[in-house]
């Protein structure tokens, strides 16, 4: 448990007291961290018997996290489809930015709502009043397991479902560089209360869209190399959705992570259309010699982690590449030319 958290956590409990209507919103692309880490404080918050509204926000609900406890509770709401004035309380989970909370309009916050930070990304901006941001943290669900505990709140399965989901996504299944003992030894104690994990993870691995084959088919064939074969770049266009009757909100995750898969693909890039012109970016990289996270702000619109992190880029697909390939030159110039 890091120092800040000890120093935080009295701080943010005095806030969640003063509140009764707490607000929460999952982030753009939701993930299992994003999803689960709200769940897991709306439980946590409930049982102390607040009201806990909890919105999806920008993005469609992900169907592979259907079985997180909680998920059918998440209303279907944008920022901009709710009045921020009717909370007292906002916990921003997992988002670095206001952009994370909402892109269709400017977030701005309403003098009566507190605005508290809970984030483990390196590029957090600290918008809140309070920002407890722990880049050493392989979750935000990690962070929320310590505060639970500090806060004396009662393990239930639900809460163990909903917090092993983000440590358990957000790790890659324990893989990345981030997981420590503490990180299994949280998974121990979450186990503890009888959640069934193994049955969590199938659902979650194993409810593809069936066209997700044909999707993952296409998209692996584009693999392009740059930089002297040490970037590996794999796009795919709604146009190409469209041509073979994909559905277009299609979301097939960790692409990025099975282009650096390969030996030599020091960095791996998903390049996915998500609205017409819009880009998402999905950077995974294999060691520690590139700061991914600088790559993904210096495109202006991005964010993350060292080894994992992400952008939006609003350009045609050819646009978004040469742009994407140049700042990567920028932040990297002894990568040559790409
Ligand atoms: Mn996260």
């Amino acid at each position: 448990m890091s120092d800040q958290i000890k120093k935080l956590a009295p701080l943010i409990w005095s806030e969640i007291q003063k509140a009764s209507k707490i607000l929460m919103h999952c982030h753009r692309n939701p993930d299992g961290d994003s999803v689960g880490g709200v769940l897991a404080s709306k439980f946590a918050l409930e049982s102390l018997g607040k009201s806990v509204t909890v919105i999806w926000g920008d993005s469609p609900p992900p169907t592979t996290l259907s079985s997180v406890p909680g998920y059918a509770s998440i209303l279907r709401k944008n920022w901009f489809e709710i009045n921020p004035t009717d909370f007292d309380l906002f916990l921003a989970q997992d988002s670095s930015s206001l952009g994370q909370i909402s892109n269709l309009g400017e977030v701005k916050f309403p003098e009566n709502l507190t605005v508290i930070v809970i984030d483990h990304h390196v590029t957090n901006d600290n918008y809140g009043k309070i920002n407890l941001v722990g880049p050493s943290y392989p979750a935000v669900c990690q962070i929320l397991y310590d505060l639970f505990s500090l806060w004396d709140i009662k393990l239930t399965p639900d809460i163990a479902l909903c917090l092993f989901t983000g440590i358990y996504t957000d790790t890659g299944g324990f893989k990345y560089p981030l997981v420590t003992k503490e990180t299994f030894q949280i998974a121990a104690k979450l186990a503890e209360t009888g959640a069934d994990f193994p049955k969590l993870i199938f659902e979650m691995e194993n409810s593809q869209d069936p066209k997700s084959i044909e999707y993952m088919g296409m998209f692996f064939s584009s693999v392009e190399h740059y930089f002297g074969g040490n970037v590996a770049v794999c796009s795919i266009t709604r146009q190409q959705l469209l041509e073979k009757q994909i559905d277009l909100d299609i979301d097939v995750p960790e692409l990025a992570n099975a282009i650096k898969s390969a030996v030599g693909n020091e960095i791996g890039i998903s390049l996915t259309e998500k609205d017409q012109d819009v880009i998402r970016v999905s950077m995974r990289t294999r060691g520690n010699k590139y700061d991914l996270s600088k790559i993904a702000v210096a495109t202006g619109a991005g964010g993350g982690h060292p080894v994992a992190a992400g952008a939006t880029i609003k350009k045609p697909m050819a646009e978004a590449k040469k742009f994407l390939l140049e700042t990567i030159q920028k932040v990297y110039p002894d990568l040559g030319r790409p």
